[in-house]
């Protein structure tokens, strides 16, 4: 009987703790996809997810239609795509089969806070021909556009350390009563 009581609340706190991670999982991906567009006929467009990594760094992520292995400068420049700052703000990884994966060193909050625009180059050598562009501009996926939605998820950590630790404990308890009872 006991150990019925027991199972039974293992399997509550499982339930609990996977909702607090789920939940937690959630909010903590804050995106934003930015279209880009061919320029100069390249007909290489696609887009670029910008993820909050919640450190002060944003992870950007390009998805390009493929123009082969020549690598490709990419960057974030200060501006629109109609009046870009030529000179590149935030350097990106080369892309490569219109794939390219970056962690740079700002926060969503200031890529949002002025005018930036993610640009391609044709080629190292044809480094000014450029292939396509987008504003950073758009709307957060689960943060509030006022902004402070960073702080909401802080509290959840603990809570989701807590419960999986607590789920332990008593799963080690049930092994032990199980031993005993044996
Ligand atoms: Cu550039």
């Amino acid at each position: 009987m006991k150990f019925r009581h027991l199972t039974t609340l293992i399997a509550l706190m499982l339930g609990f703790a996977t909702f607090l991670a789920a939940a937690g999982g959630a909010s903590a991906a804050d995106t934003l996809t930015v279209q880009l567009t061919a320029q100069n006929n390249s007909g290489q467009s696609g887009t670029a997810t910008l993820t909050d990594m919640g450190d002060g760094t944003t992870k950007v992520v390009l998805s390009l239609t493929d123009l082969g292995a020549t690598p490709q400068p990419v960057h974030i420049h200060d501006g629109t795509c109609a009046t870009l700052n030529p000179t590149p703000k935030y350097p990106l990884t080369n892309m490569v089969n219109g794939k390219s994966e970056t962690v740079v060193k700002v926060s969503m909050s200031q890529l949002l806070a002025q005018p930036f625009a993610i640009n391609a180059h044709k080629s190292g050598q044809e480094v000014s021909v450029y292939t396509a562009c987008g504003n950073i501009v758009g709307k957060v996926a689960g943060m509030p556009a006022t902004g402070g939605g960073g702080m909401a998820r802080q509290p959840m950590l603990p809570l989701v350390l807590g419960a999986g630790l607590l789920t332990l404990v008593v799963a080690g308890g049930a092994v032990a009563l199980r031993r005993r009872q044996a």
